[in-house]
C-alpha cells in the first residue's frame, strides 16, 4: 500500500519521515505500443504504482537509445528498467553468452525449463553482481534468419550474405560459420539497411519480423530457429538496493505477473504475427535438415569454451535439462 495513502487516510499531522522508497524511475523498451513485451511493461508500471511507492515511466520504439547503450545505462544506475535481450548482454556479462549459443535450447520449453529453475538463478547471481537483476524472464520465441535474395534451405544458402547481427561476437562467429558476413547493427538501423541493400538478411522472431516491418525489404523467410534467447525484465541493483524488503517483494510479484502477461500474449502474437506477413505477401519455407546448420556450430562451441572454460559447467546443465 502507498504510505501516502496510509498518510492520508489516517490523517496524521505530525511530520513523518516521507518513505525511503519513493522513487521515479525511467523504463527503456525497444518495441512499439501493444507489442506482447510492451503490454506487458506498461502491466508491471501500473501494478508498481498500484502497490508501491515507485513510479515507473515506460518508454516505447527505442526512443530512449540503442539496446547496448541502455544495458550500460542500467547497469551505470543511469536508467532505472530495462526489457533486454540476452543477446547484447553477453559482451558486458560474459556468463548471458551462454544463452547465444546457437541451438543450445532444443525449444521454447527447454529455454523455460532452464530459466525457471537452477540456471535461472545462476544467471541472476551473476547479472545482479554485474550491476543488473533480472526480475522475472520473457520469451523471445526462436529467431530465424530472413533476406531478400532466397530461401535458405540449407547453410549453402547463407554464402555470400550480408547478415546483421545483434551486437555480440558469438553471433558474428555463428554467420562466418555459415560462410556469409555478420554486420552487428543497432535494431532501428535496419529496415534501412535492408531497402538500401546494406545488408542482404537479419534473423528475428515472427513478431520483430512483421511489426518493424522487415518483411517489406526481405521477404524470404527460413525457419532454421538457430536461436531462443531469453529476455528480462531488468532493474538497476543500484535502484533495486533503494528499496526496503517490502517494496522489493511488491515489484518482484508485479514483475512475474507481467512475465506471464507477456509469455501469454507472446503465443499469441508469434502465430498472428506469421499469418500477417504471409497474408503481405512473404514467403515462409520449413527447413528440413536443421542438424545441417547445428553442425556448423560445434566451431563455435569450442573456441567459446575454450575462451571461457569456466562456462563449461553451465553449458552442460542446459543441455542436461533437455
Ligand atoms: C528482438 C528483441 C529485441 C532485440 C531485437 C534485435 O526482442 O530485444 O533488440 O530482436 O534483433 O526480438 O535487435
Amino acid at each position: 500500500m502507498k504510505f501516502t495513502k496510509i498518510l492520508a487516510a489516517t490523517a496524521v499531522a505530525i511530520a513523518l519521515p516521507v518513505a525511503a522508497t519513493a522513487q521515479d524511475w525511467r523504463a527503456w523498451n525497444i518495441h512499439p505500443e501493444g507489442y506482447p513485451n510492451s503490454v506487458a511493461l506498461d502491466q508491471f508500471a501500473a501494478d508498481v504504482a498500484e502497490t508501491t511507492d515507485v513510479s515507473i515511466q515506460v518508454f516505447h520504439g527505442g526512443v530512449l537509445g540503442s539496446q547496448p547503450d541502455a544495458i550500460e545505462q542500467v547497469r551505470n544506475a543511469a536508467l532505472e528498467v530495462g526489457n533486454f535481450n540476452l543477446g547484447p548482454m553477453g559482451p558486458i556479462i560474459p556468463m548471458t553468452n551462454v544463452v547465444s549459443l546457437p541451438f543450445i535450447f532444443s525449444n521454447v520449453d527447454h529455454m523455460h525449463a532452464a530459466m525457471d529453475g537452477e540456471v535461472g538463478k545462476t544467471f541472476e547471481e551473476a547479472m545482479t553482481a554485474e550491476g543488473i537483476v533480472p526480475l522475472a524472464w520473457y520469451d523471445s520465441g526462436s529467431r530465424s534468419f530472413y533476406n531478400s535474395k532466397r530461401p535458405i534451405m540449407s547453410p549453402a544458402d547463407v554464402e555470400g550474405l550480408k547478415v546483421r547481427v545483434m551486437n555480440n561476437d558469438i553471433f558474428v562467429d555463428m554467420i562466418a560459420q555459415l560462410g556469409g558476413n555478420a554486420t552487428p547493427m543497432a535494431f532501428g538501423e535496419v529496415y534501412q539497411s535492408l531497402q538500401t541493400g546494406v545488408i542482404d538478411g537479419a534473423e528475428n522472431n515472427y513478431p520483430s519480423y512483421e511489426s518493424t516491418g522487415h518483411y517489406e525489404v526481405a521477404g524470404f523467410y527460413s525457419i532454421t530457429e538457430h536461436l531462443i534467447i531469453p529476455e528480462c525484465l531488468c532493474v538497476a541493483t543500484a535502484a533495486w538496493e533503494q528499496l526496503d524488503a517490502e517494496t522489493q517483494e511488491a515489484v518482484r510479484t508485479a514483475a512475474r505477473a507481467s512475465a506471464e502477461t507477456q509469455r501469454q500474449f507472446w503465443a499469441e502474437r508469434e502465430q498472428e504475427s506469421r499469418a500477417a506477413v504471409e497474408a503481405a505477401g512473404a514467403t515462409v519455407n520449413e527447413v528440413e535438415n536443421k542438424v545441417a546448420f547445428q553442425e556448423r556450430m560445434a566451431p563455435v562451441y569450442e573456441g567459446f569454451v575454450a575462451a571461457n572454460p569456466d562456462l563449461a559447467p553451465v553449458i552442460e546443465a542446459i543441455q542436461a535439462l533437455n
